[in-house]
Parts: C-alpha cells; sequence; structure tokens
C-alpha cells in the first residue's frame, strides 16, 4: 500500500519533534518528508531549519542567560583576586555571535537530513486529504506531495494580546535573539517562564527592566520557588508592574535599523489608569500550536480549542494514519519530551518497538537569574493528589561554596531545596525543587531517580559530593510540619 505514495512518511515541522522523528524513520528504512516553513513576525523576523529550540528558544535563551550570568560571575571574579576593568555590555557583538552559532547549525541539519537520506523542502504544508498535503515555498511555488503515514509536529507561536498597538510595535521571543538594534528600557507582559527569563538576562545585561504580571508568577509551578524567583529578580533590580494588564501602545518615535522606537504603554495597575514610555515591549502571553493553519478541516482532525491536538498514548490522532509530537500535545513544552516523543514514535513504526513515552517526571529548569530546577510534582500539586496529611516537604537554604566571597547581601537566602515526599507510601519522592546555581545540571540527574521511585531513605543513602550544591538533597531533616526555621544552622 505504501509504494502507492510518494513517501511512507510525511512530517510538517522541522523541529525538535519533527527532525528526530525524520531521521529516526529512514534509519529503519523508511523513506521521507520533512517540511518546515517559518512565517515571518509582525516585524518581519524569520529563522532558518531547526525549530523553535535552536532559533528562538532554548539555544539563544540560554546563551543570553549565561551572558548575563557572566555579568554576575565578573563580579565575583574580581574578588577573587582578577583585575577587571568593568566594560559594558555589547548588545550587538552577542547577538551577532549568538546568531552565527545558529546559522552554523541550520545548516548542520541541513547536511545531516541529506546524508541521512530524509527529504527537506522549505515549503509550508496543509492538507488536502488524509494522504494528500500541498505545500507552498517563499516564492508562492506549490507542491503536492502524498504519503502513507503523517506525523504533525508544527509546535507553536507566541501569542499577543487584543490590545491596540500590540502587533504594530511589540516583539515577542521570535524577535528578541535577534534583535537589531538595544533593545532599550524594556518592559515585559506575562508571568510566564518566558517572560520572566527575559526579564532576567535583560536585566542582567544592564537594561532597565520591567515586568507586567496579570496575577501570579509562573503558573502551574512551584508557589514558594516562583516568588523567591520573583523576589530574587526585585533585589536584582527588576521592577514588578502588579496586578496589572495592559490596554494600549502608541508610537511616540519610530524604530530605525540600529535604534528603538519610544512607546506609550497605557495599563490598569490595581484598578488605576497609568502609562509609562519603553522602547521595548515584549508579550511573553503564552504560546498556540499551529494546528489551525494546516487545513485540519480537510482531515476531520479533531483538536480543543487551545490548539492542542487529543492523542493516544502512542501519540495517534483520531485521523488513523496522522500522530502528533511536541508542542501541539497537551504536554509539558519541552526539547527533549519532543525529540523523545518523534524518536519512540519513528520506532514503534518502522522498527518494530512497543515503547511508549513516559510523559511523567518530565525535569524541568526555568533560566531566571536564580535559576529553578524540577522534577514530579509542586507542593500543591501534591496536596491535591495525595492530601495534606499525606504530603511531608523537607526544605532547606544553602550557600553555594562559590559564592562565599560575595558580601553578606540581601540576595542571601534564595537558593533553596525542597524534597516532597508521600508518606502514605515510605515517603517516595514526589518533587523535587531546586533554586540556584546550576539548576539543570543538578535536576537532570536527580530526575532518574524520580523515575526509579525513590524515598527520602535513599536520599539520606546517598552520599553528597563536597562541596556542592547537589548535596543539599542528601543532608535535609528539617520538615515543613516541624515548624523549625531553616535560617539555623545545623
Ligand atoms: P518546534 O520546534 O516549534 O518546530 C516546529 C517547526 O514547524 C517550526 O520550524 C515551524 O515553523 C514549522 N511549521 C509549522 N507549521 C508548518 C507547516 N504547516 N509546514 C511546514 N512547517 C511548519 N524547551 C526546553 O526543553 N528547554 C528550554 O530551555 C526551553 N526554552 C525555551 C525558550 C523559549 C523562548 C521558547 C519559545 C521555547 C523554549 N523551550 C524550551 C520549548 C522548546 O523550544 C519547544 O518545546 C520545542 O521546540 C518544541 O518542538 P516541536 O518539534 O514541537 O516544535
Ligand atoms: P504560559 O505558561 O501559558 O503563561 C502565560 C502567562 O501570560 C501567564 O503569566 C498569564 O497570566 C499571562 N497572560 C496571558 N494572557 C495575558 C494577557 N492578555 N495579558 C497579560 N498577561 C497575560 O506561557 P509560556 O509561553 O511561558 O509557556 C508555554 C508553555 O511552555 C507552558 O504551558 C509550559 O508547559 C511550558 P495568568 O497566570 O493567566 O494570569
Amino acid at each position: 500500500r505504501a509504494h502507492d505514495f510518494n513517501f511512507d512518511l510525511a512530517v510538517l515541522g522541522g523541529g525538535s519533534g519533527g527532525l528526530a522523528c525524520a531521521k529516526e524513520a529512514a534509519k529503519h528504512g523508511a523513506k521521507v518528508v520533512v517540511f518546515d516553513f517559518v512565517q515571518p513576525t509582525p516585524l518581519k523576523t524569520t529563522w532558518g531549519l531547526g525549530g523553535t529550540c535552536l532559533n528562538v528558544g532554548c539555544i539563544p535563551k540560554k546563551l543570553m542567560h549565561t551572558a548575563s550570568i557572566y555579568g554576575e560571575l565578573a563580579e565575583d571574579a574580581q574578588l577573587y583576586g582578577w583585575n577587571l576593568t568593568k566594560n559594558s555590555h555589547d548588545w550587538d557583538r552577542m547577538v551577532g555571535n549568538i546568531q552565527n552559532h545558529i546559522k552554523a547549525q541550520n545548516w548542520k541539519i541541513r547536511v545531516d537530513l541529506r546524508d541521512k537520506n530524509v527529504t527537506y523542502y522549505n515549503e509550508y504544508a496543509t492538507f488536502v486529504d488524509k494522504h494528500t498535503v500541498k505545500s507552498v515555498n517563499k516564492r508562492g511555488a506549490e507542491r503536492t506531495v502524498t504519503a502513507d503515514k503523517f506525523v504533525l509536529a508544527m509546535g507553536g507561536r507566541p501569542n499577543y494580546p487584543d490590545v491596540p498597538g500590540a502587533q504594530d510595535y511589540a516583539i515577542t521571543s521570535d524577535d528578541i535573539f535577534s534583535l537589531k538594534y538595544h533593545p532599550g528600557k524594556t518592559l515585559c507582559v506575562g508571568a510566564s517562564y518566558i517572560s520572566l527569563e527575559c526579564a532576567g538576562f535583560l536585566n542582567g545585561l544592564g537594561i532597565d527592566t520591567t515586568v507586567m504580571v496579570r496575577s501570579i508568577l509562573l503558573r502551574g509551578f512551584d508557589k514558594d520557588c516562583s516568588e523567591k524567583i520573583g523576589g530574587y529578580m526585585e533585589q536584582c533590580g527588576v521592577k514588578f508592574l502588579r496586578p496589572c494588564v495592559p490596554n494600549k501602545i502608541e508610537c511616540v518615535k519610530e524604530a530605525t535599523d540600529s535604534s528603538a522606537p519610544e512607546l506609550r504603554v497605557s495599563f490598569t495597575q490595581n484598578g488605576e489608569e497609568k502609562s509609562d514610555i519603553f522602547n521595548t515591549v515584549l508579550f511573553a502571553i503564552g504560546r498556540k500550536p499551529l494546528t489551525d493553519k494546516i487545513n485540519p478541516g480537510a482531515i476531520g482532525l479533531k483538536y480543543d480549542p487551545n490548539g492542542k491536538i487529543p492523542v493516544t498514548e502512542e501519540e495517534l490522532t483520531n485521523v488513523d494514519n496522522v500522530y502528533a509530537i511536541g508542542d501541539l500535545l497537551n504536554a509539558p513544552e519541552l526539547t527533549p519530551l519532543a525529540i523523545q516523543s518523534g524518536r519512540l514514535l519513528a520506532k514503534r513504526l518502522y522498527a518494530g518497538s512497543k515503547i511508549l513515552t513516559d510523559y511523567v517526571n518530565v525535569p524541568t529548569t526555568v533560566f531566571t537569574p536564580l535559576e529553578y530546577g524540577s522534577v514530579g510534582l509542586s507542593e500543591d500539586a501534591a496536596i491535591a493528589k495525595y492530601g495534606e496529611e499525606n504530603v511531608e516537604v523537607y526544605h532547606t537554604k544553602h550557600t553555594p561554596t562559590e559564592q562565599v566571597v560575595r558580601e553578606a547581601s540581601a540576595l542571601e537566602g534564595y537558593n533553596y531545596a525542597k524534597l516532597i515526599c508521600n508518606r502514605a507510601d515510605n515517603e517516595r519522592v514526589v518533587g523535587l525543587h531546586y533554586l540556584g546555581p546550576n539548576a539543570g545540571e543538578i535536576t537532570g540527574g536527580f530526575g532518574l531517580g524520580l523515575i526509579m521511585g525513590a524515598t527520602k531513605s535513599d536520599f539520606d543513602r546517598l552520599v553528597g559530593i563536597h562541596p556542592t550544591s547537589s548535596e543539599v538533597f542528601t543532608t535535609m531533616n528539617i520538615t515543613r510540619r516541624s515548624g523549625q526555621s531553616i535560617d539555623v544552622e545545623d
């Protein structure tokens, strides 16, 4: 049957999930095509092959976060004896070097696809019927392709609010990492991790930064940790407007190729109407999957009003030859999860595997100035699941050894860790949370413990590595229930 089609598998979207799936399928002998096309932002920003993570997500975000952390470490370096003359930060040089890295990767991915016998079309694909897509390139040339099976991996794009001037003058994370001019005084709207991460690195680069928060910080994450992140950012100089929503953005002075615009933002804070001038307004108020842009009606594809696609545990949609992976699913929007789901799906389809993607206990890290790593449940989610009487919270603060040269400052006490355990199940650890340096490295490792079902006594059995921050998890003995202060040294 597959021989009647141009391809065995057509993948819509060449991002983290789509590329992993396409390459794995080709490895097992399938004839595969990947379509990847980026619609430019309202500011006309566009990028190459590789999807959100490489071009406008994880990679440039981590690099800008690193740039900002280097500023902090340069201060520490002086305390360690380095004579550094304090230079201001050069936005253009940073953006240039980051974009050079990304462009080199875009090229490498193309070569890799060719080497692995995956056909790549830089074209936007939409369905004609359940075995046929029509695709269009940037010059408007069309092509029709048939395939036995389809994998949807189109990811999502940032939302704009329904506020006058938003689409005309504001930017999103799709624009910030390649912004041609220094952003100047910046307003980040939203309390999502993307908003807080952007505000964190901009402030760290010496930019006057404000975050506009409608309600709580980091909905979905542990509340305790989220508020500590906000407190730390405030101490570092980030301004917060909360509770606050924008009403209008007007242009006072247009942007040029080398300079940011001047924008007047009108907003309501605590019921009061106010306004202020900013050079850059960045919306990070959530993302929407691109499901409705592929002519889903032509195949009768079912999806939720927010664009997420319900799938079986085998990532099959309601259409029997169409699968969906990555940010299109009702699951954490994370690159390694998109890759895992893409790769395992291809193995099941073309290599006889039965292994399913595990969507539970996925470690994640928020790269705010105070980094936050977590795996498993938040405290509220654990209480909702197991009942307050069954949830034991062990917590502690810690001082990373490398920071002891810093003067005792207002920033002390934010480095924090907690283990959330289920008393009804031998104190099995159901949530691990860490605030401090190298959060991603620490949380990634401990994630293995959680998927293997580690209990508190397993953590106690583990001998820590001294002097590191990760050792806090091996010596925790204060429970929240005891009421004992974590400010008292053991
Ligand atoms: P994507 O990577 O979004 O790829 C989809 C591709 O399909 C895109 O290139 C799109 O243009 C293309 N496309 C869409 N429709 C069509 C069509 N009809 N035809 C052809 N092509 C199409 N995750 C982490 O794990 N760690 C992080 O630190 C992290 N940081 C992030 C920071 C930011 C600012 C953002 C925005 C995201 C971040 N993420 C992070 C999330 C991560 O980027 C996504 O989870 C991941 O990229 C999802 O992969 P995907 O394959 O589902 O989709
Ligand atoms: P999220 O996590 O969906 O967060 C959206 C944030 O933006 C949140 O703080 C919202 O506040 C805020 N928001 C939403 N609409 C508005 C408007 N109109 N005005 C002001 N503020 C608004 O988005 P992300 O992009 O960070 O994350 C996407 C996914 O990636 C997420 O699901 C995780 O899985 C990872 P609210 O709390 O609703 O008041």
